[in-house]
């Protein structure tokens, strides 16, 4: 089992002995007191206060500047501590590769029998190549330590993949860590790789490395406790992905019906390598999202055809033949919100839709606007597409048979009374949330405004709509219409339960 272990960073002796009750009282198996961030650490006092108040196991790291820590004294004072910490019967204590060989011989290879050594090195720029992390390991190994510790930074998602790869063939126990959000994925999945432990820290004001997910959500929202070799990894790719709700919501639900998958935030920067990297049938499923939904199309072997007709894929499914498949459920999710939306007598299942002969005014023309356009059309809406690049509007609007429109004109552009709007655009998302597409002077010339835009709940843009008195639809019932229909295709055809899946948009959105 991966042990889950807080990194305490409080200046204070009482501060620390706080947070490692906080860090027991959130589930965590044991908790890295480093001493180097303690002002006027006095050894001799402070590190039996600390072990005395201390509900956890210990490992105890007393890192130098120039290993990234802040300790600045000397090797001697520093190595006398280490020794002193496990006389007094700490669980772990944490030695630099560097200096590993000069800390063995100054405590002439004798340590306690509980004490585990673990040897660690830093390297906060980059991921080295698979070869140099071997050696690395090796090297490491030979020093004679009890766990390995080699902790990089991703400077792409791919990077991680090297992580992995090393981590499994390592003989020894090992915590292989990459830092930064393009490296999350080492951390939640470190159980799966046979990690030896992952941190997680106690809030966003506690890191001790960048990246670093808190502890509650390793345990609550990734359930990491549940997380093995044989769990399938399914996420969204997004570049921004922090503001995203589908790990939470997916995750929930998929501890709900028991399935053994786990959905990861995956900030990515190029679509076409990451699947290729990670390619092995446990990658099972994808969301995707801004850039890279017309992307998509050329990643995935084989399209359902309305995927296809559109040009933008929000879901990818890794067959058992490894072949990729593009569907696109953002299409149903925006089409069926907008429709309950306008309401009207019948419109749920009527056999017309109340899209049809309505002239509808979609703002972007990436992979969202795409299948809303597509949509509206096949539904019989007559179909306006508004883009910043005129020449994108003029495309879709072409493919799909509408007109297009310069996003300037949409201030004065009134053809007739009772059109519908919707924006397609991540103008107002998080963080931005001063964007708006549309000129609020220009909202009442619509019946209903929808914005895909589901972080916030309530845009700018739904906001001054419903100011000027039009009826909104919330990118959230997008959201939740779209997230079922890729749930069932993650999962082989499980229905996705919808009760659970709006209770957690409402909480979380
Ligand atoms: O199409 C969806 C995607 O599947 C997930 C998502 C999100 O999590 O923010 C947004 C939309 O692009």
């Amino acid at each position: 089992m991966t042990l889950v272990c807080v990194p305490l960073v409080a200046r204070t002796v009482e501060e620390m002995v706080a947070d490692a009750a906080a860090a027991a009282a959130a589930g965590s198996d044991l908790v890295e007191i480093r001493l180097d961030f303690i002002q006027g650490f006095r050894p001799r006092e402070h590190l039996p206060q600390l072990l005395r108040g201390c509900p956890l196991p210990v490992l105890v790291t007393y890192r130098p500047t120039w290993e990234g820590g802040q300790y600045e004294g000397d090797e001697t004072t520093r190595f006398d501590t280490l020794r002193l910490a496990m006389e007094l019967g700490v669980d772990y204590v944490d030695i630099e590769l560097k200096v590993a060989d000069k800390f063995m011989s100054f405590i002439s290879g004798n340590k306690p029998e509980k004490c585990k050594l673990i040897v660690s090195s830093h390297n906060y720029e980059y991921t080295p190549s698979c070869e140099e992390l071997a050696n690395l390991v090796a090297r490491i190994q030979a020093v004679g330590a009890d766990i390995v510790k080699v902790a990089t930074a991703a400077k792409d998602i791919v990077d991680v993949s090297r992580m992995f790869q090393v981590m499994v063939h390592c003989q020894v126990p090992m915590i292989g860590l990459v830092m930064s959000e393009r490296g999350l994925m080492s951390r939640v999945l470190a159980p799966k790789f046979g990690g030896y432990l992952t941190f997680g820290i106690l809030n966003s004001a506690k890191t001790s490395a960048p990246g670093q997910p808190t502890v509650e959500e390793l345990l609550d929202v990734y359930n990491i406790r549940c997380i093995g070799p044989d769990t399938k990894v399914l996420g969204l790719i997004a570049n921004p992905v922090k503001q995203s709700k589908s790990p939470i919501l997916h995750n929930k639900c998929l501890q709900y019906v028991g399935y053994n998958a786990v959905y990861l935030p995956l900030l990515g920067d190029n679509l076409a390598s990451f699947l290729e990297t990670y390619s092995s049938p446990d990658f099972s499923g994808f969301s995707c999202s801004l850039p890279f939904k017309v992307d998509a199309v050329q990643c995935c072997n084989e399209h359902d055809p309305v995927a296809k007709s559109i040009g933008a894929i929000n879901t990818i499914v890794r067959r058992p033949d490894g072949k990729l498949v593009g569907y696109n459920t953002d299409y149903i999710g925006a089409i069926s919100a907008i429709e309950d939306g306008i309401g009207g007598p019948g419109s749920k299942d009527a056999v017309i839709s109340p899209l049809a002969g309505r002239l509808i005014v979609v703002v972007g023309a990436g992979g969202a606007g795409k299948a809303i356009a597509y949509g509206a059309k096949e539904k019989g809406a007559r179909v306006v597409v508004a883009n910043r690049t005129y020449e994108k509007a003029v495309s879709l609007a072409n493919a799909i048979g509408g007109q297009a429109l310069r996003l300037a004109d949409l201030e004065t552009f009134r053809p007739e009374d009772g059109m519908i709007l919707a924006n397609a655009t991540s103008l107002g998302m998080q963080p931005n949330i001063d964007g708006t597409p549309i000129p609020k002077k220009a909202l009442s010339f619509y019946d209903v405004v929808f914005d895909a835009v589901y972080a916030p709940k309530v845009t700018r843009l739904l906001r001054e709509a419903e100011e000027c008195g039009v009826k909104v639809v919330s990118g959230v019932e997008m959201f939740i219409r779209q997230a079922m229909g890729q749930f069932e295709h993650f999962t082989g055809g499980i229905e996705a339960p919808e009760s659970l899946m709006r209770e957690i948009a409402a909480k979380y959105t």
